[in-house]
């Protein structure tokens, strides 16, 4: 059956997402569990796929960000999800998509409703997958509602990632997201439907901590109705165990069909939603790399190749024993090699940098404790906008269909978002038309100062400079981090970092 779908949040209206995903410092057992999902972690975001399997039609909650004759809020980009599988059609799927992406290492049910509001279907599918596959960890991406008494099924299935979209902890704000929830046979309405969601959720984290199951908290930042409030929401939850935040923008366009999106609510700005991750980072693990996701989607956070394994595709595939068993072998190959790459890049990292100022003391006591140490030199932070692919600068600036974000200072370069775009260059005649999808490409990256890419063109070099983007394809094939911070030497060396950042110029 055909399912139209306008996403919020399979991950619970973008119940999923975290920049956590900074895994260094973590003690090694909660390393191991998340260093290849990408999800949990940003690092493996540049390396490992994960695919959403869509059995889960119902849900037992309406959130004003939601259309689920379309698709789940928990997930935030609009699109349609094509295919409602039956768990079966879902594990022959996933086990086409594991076979033919090596780096596939997560199946993920988040929506099209909510997987615990149909538990047969989502535990079905866990439970065939388990058998056929086990290298591929189990995700799951709930409103919370159901999730207290799912909580032993969840552990007795070896699910050990769960997200839940917790948009508040205040019923009166709830009531302004939730219009209603479906709770022991009735509907519930207003504040009272809000509490009772409220306390399922926060009873739900508690229980999964308990259990050991590590939790990621999605949240969708809407302006003038949560948005201040979330930073006591990320507050709670870290101090109740959840893993990791992630506060993703609400996305309302009246065409979706949203009660948002009718009403004109409006979504957050880019600057916004990064002022408010800053402001609940604190000690917290926040997720920066999320991509709203759609249901049914497949392949490396931001890429979507779902059209290639539709169920037509995938019945008439052959899934033999020993070609699963391959499968399973070239995945493990590229996790060992994976492996290996990122311990010769922490190898790399903690070798001193050139660019790093060496203190010289003279006093004798200041000697012993400072001699030697690399201090950051100071200069204003910078955003660099960077075309990436598998960690390194190795995407063509035509060739993007979005940019990571990162926040440049002598100290290091941190991942704090991504901007999506049209593609500029579609290597064909369309040439001609490419000339305003350029323009929005630039409007997008509102805010940056640098692009660094592996190739550039000379007219979007020039439309670039003239909106005070520097375009930067100097550093192909190098990885993202070090590249940027030397780019960030290179403006404090020419004293560009000594005032403001320049104003943008029309794109
Ligand atoms: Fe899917 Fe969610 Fe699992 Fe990831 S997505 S169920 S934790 S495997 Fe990830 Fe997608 Fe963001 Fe979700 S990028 S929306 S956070
Ligand atoms: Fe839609 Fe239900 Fe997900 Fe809310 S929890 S976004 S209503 S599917």
């Amino acid at each position: 059956m055909d399912l139209p779908v306008i996403r919020t949040g399979g991950c619970s209206a973008g119940s999923c997402g975290s920049s956590a995903a900074q895994t260094n410092g973590l003690p090694d057992d909660i390393r191991r569990r998340v260093e290849n999902h990408p999800c949990y972690s940003e690092e493996a975001h540049h390396h490992f796929a994960r695919m959403h399997a869509a059995v889960a039609p119902a849900c037992n909650i309406q959130c004003h960000y939601c259309n689920r004759k379309y698709d789940c809020a928990n997930e935030s980009r609009p699109g349609v999800v094509s295919e409602l599988l039956t768990p079966e059609q879902a594990v022959k799927k996933t086990l086409a998509v594991a076979a033919a992406i090596p780096q596939m290492s997560v199946l993920g049910i988040a929506g099209p409703g909510d997987p615990l509001a149909n538990p047969e279907r989502t535990f079905a599918t866990f439970r065939m997958l388990a058998e056929k596959a086990p290298d591929i960890k189990l995700c799951v991406s709930t409103n919370g509602l159901a999730l207290p008494e799912c909580v032993e099924e969840l552990a007795k299935h070896n699910i050990d990632h769960v997200t839940i979209t917790i948009n508040c902890i205040d019923p009166d704000v709830g009531a302004q997201i939730y219009p209603w929830i479906f709770w022991k046979h009735k509907r519930v309405r207003g504040r009272e439907a809000a509490a009772i969601l409220i306390e399922q959720q926060q009873k739900g984290l508690e229980m999964l901590v308990a259990k050991g199951v590590l939790v990621k908290v999605n949240s969708v930042m809407i302006p003038g109705v949560n948005d201040e409030h979330l930073k006591e929401v990320s507050r709670v939850v870290k101090a109740k165990g959840a893993f990791l935040h992630n506060v993703m923008p609400l996305i309302a366009e009246a065409e979706h069909g949203t009660f948002y999106g009718v009403m004109g609510q409006r979504s957050p700005t880019p600057e916004e939603l990064k002022a408010l991750q800053d402001a609940c980072e604190g000690d917290m693990n926040m997720m920066r790399h999320c991509r709203q996701c759609r249901a049914d989607a497949v392949g490396l956070l931001g890429e979507d190749r779902g059209a290639e394994f539709t169920m037509d595709k995938v019945e008439a595939m052959e899934l033999t024993d020993e070609f699963l068993a391959e499968a399973l072998a070239r995945r493990a190959a590229l996790r060992e090699k994976v492996a290996a790459e990122r311990e010769a890049k922490k190898a790399r990292a903690h070798a001193p940098q050139p660019q790093q100022a060496v203190i010289t003391l003279h006093r004798p006591s200041q000697k012993s404790a400072l001699a030697g140490r690399h201090v950051a030199p100071e200069g204003r932070p910078v955003l660099m906008a960077v075309a990436a692919k598998g960690g390194l600068i190795a995407e063509h600036f035509g060739h993007a269909r979005e940019f990571l974000v990162y926040e440049v200072t002598g100290a290091g370069a941190k991942l704090v978002g991504h901007r999506k775009t049209d593609l500029y260059c579609a290597g064909d005649d369309s040439c001609g038309e490419a000339v305003d999808v350029l323009g929005r490409t630039i409007e997008a990256l509102e805010g940056c100062e640098v692009v660094l890419c592996s190739k550039i063109g000379y007219e979007p070099w020039g439309r670039l400079e003239a909106a005070g983007i520097a375009p930067n394809g100097e550093h192909p094939l190098e990885e993202i981090e070090p590249a940027c911070v030397a780019v960030w030497h290179e403006m404090l060396q020419a004293g560009k970092l000594a005032q403001p950042a320049p104003e943008r110029k029309c794109a």
